[in-house]
């Protein structure tokens, strides 16, 4: 049997393992090895896994429960609720609605209340050149603060709005409709302690309106402040995707983005599952929020 192998691929995040055929159940020490590994670089490549959809649903639910993606329930494979298809190919005639997922900083998730805990991603079909993703690790975005500034955002919840995913209003007006309902504007705390490593870290990203309490006005400047920090390249690992790449992000301490950096006429297709988060954050209800910021919401929006 060839032995576990774990090699780091950048200074921020990443690591490749290699020794593991994923189309098998690991055992318990290989996922203990794994998991460790997770903790460590947040971000790992499994190179050369040609899994079948029930094989990465597997996979992903030895490394946690597996999300049905009841709040997005669109794109998913027709035959396996569990698998998301994030894909440029054409679906049943039409332009594909996930053929520009992912292209702004997010981490998956966060407009519900179980932002995911992780993701794994797998690449079937790809373009000759680019079509990378990066990833950003948001330990180093946090301890790279001002102790101050660090202070202060703690005491902060952002509210994180479905709206803002990039491209979102080009959707299906039917499936705009119904995901807004589905997913109400949700605050979570801007400063998490992750579960796992007991490491703070920093909780933001692309997809968030404004702080709970302050306007937009207000918020924009800092939350700019705080993406465009925590997104800086020293903080990010980029992958170059291989056919048969499976990637699996910690979604709690990371933030990722794919990139349209590809000949749009090639097919990219990926296959993505998620484990379920834990319970978090709070409903916006638009009484909560205070005059000012519910006018430059709505001016946002007219
Ligand atoms: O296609 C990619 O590289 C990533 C898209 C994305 O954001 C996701 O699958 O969560
Ligand atoms: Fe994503």
């Amino acid at each position: 049997m060839t032995s576990l192998v774990i090699t780091p691929l950048g200074y921020a995040a990443g690591a490749r393992v290699t020794g593991l055929d994923l189309r098998n159940p690991l055992t318990q020490e290989q996922v203990a090895a794994v998991q460790a590994a997770w903790h460590k670089h947040l971000i790992l490549v499994f190179p050369g896994q040609d899994l079948t959809a029930p094989q990465l649903i597997t996979f992903t639910g030895q490394m946690g429960e597996v999300e049905r993606n009841d709040n997005v329930p669109y794109y998913r494979d027709p035959d396996y609720p569990e698998v998301l298809l994030v894909s440029n190919k054409p679906r049943n005639g039409k332009p594909s609605e996930t053929r520009n997922t992912g292209r702004n900083w997010h981490a998956d998730l966060t407009y519900t209340d179980r932002p995911a805990k992780g993701s794994v991603l797998m690449c079937k079909e790809k373009p000759v050149i680019g079509g990378d993703t990066m990833f950003a690790n948001m330990y180093m975005a946090y301890d790279t603060l001002s102790p101050v500034l660090r202070d202060f955002i703690e005491t902060l919840d952002a509210v994180h709005d479905i709206t803002l995913i990039k491209g979102f209003e080009r959707r299906d007006p039917a499936q705009i409709a119904e995901m807004k309902r589905a997913n109400p504007p949700i605050a979570h705390p801007v400063v998490r302690t992750h579960p796992e490593t007991g490491r703070k870290l920093l909780f933001v990203s692309e997809r968030i309106r404004n702080f709970v309490g302050m306007t937009e006005e207000e918020s924009q400047p800092l939350l700019q402040f705080l993406n465009s920090h925590a997104t800086s390249p020293e903080f990010v690992y980029r992958h170059q995707w291989a056919l048969n790449d499976i990637v699996m992000w910690d979604n709690r301490c990371t933030l990722h983005i794919a990139l349209k950096d590809f000949d749009q006429n090639q097919a990219r297709h990926m296959m993505r599952c998620s484990m379920r988060g834990e319970k978090s954050g709070y409903v916006i209800a638009p009484e909560k929020e205070d005059g000012a910021s519910l006018k430059s919401a709505l001016a946002s929006v007219s």
